[in-house]
């Protein structure tokens, strides 16, 4: 059977120059590379047959499955294992005719809708779906900014689809588009619905214009078969509320915000009060700094003030968190409110991982629009639904939702309300009630809960040491709403005083 796991796609102008293209193809192959593609854009026929066989040569040699892109005469001529065609190229049913039907047929996707044609025709073997992310190789595509993992997420809804009826015949995938040794760990996990994943991942540059292909190619294939760091979580909550609140009393976190203007005095005090320290930073120089040196530390990001510069930042903070595996609680404020604010959420989760995403009933609607699989309600439904949002949402609807988020971005979700859900996946599900009314009338009160969860998780969460996420998202939702029953005030002002007083307490 093809392995998929490592593909090399060539390209001949990046070839650096201390390096010739053979020799790169050599290293390539001698140190991992799984299946080769000849991609040759400017050579003339005769240049192209001459070097397809130098290299079948070579990928014979060490049994890889060499496949030439686009051109089914040279494929022939040289007898390669298949050919890869893309949307633009000869139609995948031709160039089966001419190939026959047992060389390997590959396809390039780069929407679902295109998927499903090649799903539909079922002649193909594998298609390359992409543009994952932003790429300098290749001009001319349809989604120049890539479409994130989440556009990949609804190919392989299409493919499973396809699979799980023809379990003898499964098309196999690969991701394509500035997959390199920075993110290759993440596609494969975040380009993942339960039952379908990639097979492997596509590259041109990061092995192609590398001084070093030998070692770039080694030291891919060793992050491709790990886990991110983040990944490494357990499912081991047993610990009661008292046994989080002295694991995050003697673990001091540190909870970085970048959150909104009008709750980070709030924001702040909540950190201080449950024994943990705040620090707001929009500069994201010092987010390596921190990520790499500060232990027990998480990050809040709260969009609820965004501007142009501050998405860099966010950015910023998720990939250098990310890469240290340090929590991040998500907050898409409003997200909900206008499609701008949605997208400035949809470009953030296209950006990392997120640990947990907190929100209200709203904002985790909002979100649940983004995830892979969700079906815009057509025009009659939407009315329904309008009437039913003034009504208020089921705890059905919400738990389906959230399950929903949970499952396509691989996080605990977190519904507040008056009664608050923490849900991870299909089956860990917590309600937790408690809280007060006048929380809706001091702002802040559902930000700082995100300081409070984040503080849970530095509490715990610790670059490589797995962590119950769930566990301690339950512990955070808890001790807040405890504080907030527990407050005595009838008015807002003397609330705010007296909660962030019962957050001590209850903590000290
Ligand atoms: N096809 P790199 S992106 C050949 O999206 C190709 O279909 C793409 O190069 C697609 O690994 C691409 O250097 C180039 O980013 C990928």
């Amino acid at each position: 059977m093809t392995d998929y796991t490592m593909y090399l796609v060539t390209d001949s102008t990046m070839v650096p120059e201390s390096s010739t293209f053979l020799n790169q193809v050599e290293q390539a192959l001698d140190n991992g590379v799984t299946l080769l593609q000849l991609r040759e854009k400017s050579l003339t026929t005769r240049q192209f047959i001459d070097r397809a066989a130098k290299v079948h040569e070579l990928t014979k040699k060490r049994g890889v499955p060499l496949i030439i892109n686009d051109r089914i005469d040279v494929a022939l001529a040289i007898d390669a294992e298949g050919v890869h065609v893309g949307q633009k190229d000869m139609p995948a049913k031709l160039a089966r005719q001419l190939i026959g039907p047992d060389k390997i047929l590959g396809v390039t996707c780069s929407d679902a809708g295109e998927t499903q044609e090649v799903v539909d025709e079922g002649i193909a073997d594998y298609v390359g779906l992409g543009t994952i992310y932003p790429t300098q190789t290749k001009k001319d595509l349809k989604e120049p900014g890539g479409t994130g993992p989440l556009g990949i997420r609804k190919s392989l809804h299409v493919l499973k689809k396809y699979n799980d009826a023809h379990p003898d015949k499964k098309i196999r995938c690969v991701g394509i588009g500035g997959v390199n040794h920075n993110n290759a760990d993440k596609v494969l996990y975040q380009c993942s619905i339960p039952g379908q994943s990639l097979d492997g991942v596509a590259i041109v540059s990061c092995i192609m214009a590398n001084e070093n292909a030998a070692q770039a190619t080694i030291d891919l294939l060793k992050i491709i078969k790990a886990k991110p760091i983040w990944a490494n979580i357990t499912n081991d909550g047993s610990d009661d509320l008292s046994t989080k609140i002295t694991q995050l009393t003697s673990a001091q976190p540190l909870v970085h915000h970048i959150t909104n203007n009008t709750v980070k005095n709030f924001s702040a005090n909540v950190t201080l009060a449950i024994g943990a320290s705040p620090i707001m930073s929009e500069l994201h120089e010092e987010y390596e700094e921190f990520a790499s040196g500060i232990p027990n530390l998480a990050l809040v990001l709260n969009v609820g003030t965004p501007t142009e510069g501050l998405l860099k930042v966010f950015k910023h903070a998720i990939l250098t968190y990310n890469k240290y595996g340090k929590p991040i609680v998500f907050d898409p404020v409003a997200c909900g409110a206008t499609n701008a604010r949605l997208e400035c959420s949809r470009a953030l989760l296209k950006t990392g991982q997120f640990q947990v995403i907190k929100g209200n009933v709203g904002e985790i609607m909002g979100i649940h629009k983004l995830t892979s699989s969700y079906v815009a309600p057509t025009e009659n439904q939407s009315l329904m639904r309008g009437v039913d949002s003034i009504v208020e949402h089921t705890e059905e609807e919400i738990i389906r939702v959230a399950k929903a988020v949970s499952i396509d971005f691989q996080t605990v979700v977190v519904v507040t309300g008056a009664v608050n859900y923490v849900i991870d996946g299909e089956n860990r599900i917590a309600k937790v009630k408690g809280g007060n009314p006048l929380m809706g009338s001091v702002t802040g009160t559902g930000c700082s809960l995100g300081s409070t969860i984040a503080a849970f998780l530095g509490a715990k969460a610790d670059g490589n040491n797995g962590t119950d996420i769930f566990s301690a998202t339950v512990g955070a939702v808890e001790l807040y709403n405890k504080a907030g029953a527990a407050v005595k005030a009838e008015t807002s002002g003397s609330f705010m005083i007296s909660f962030l007083d019962e957050l001590y307490r209850f903590t000290h």
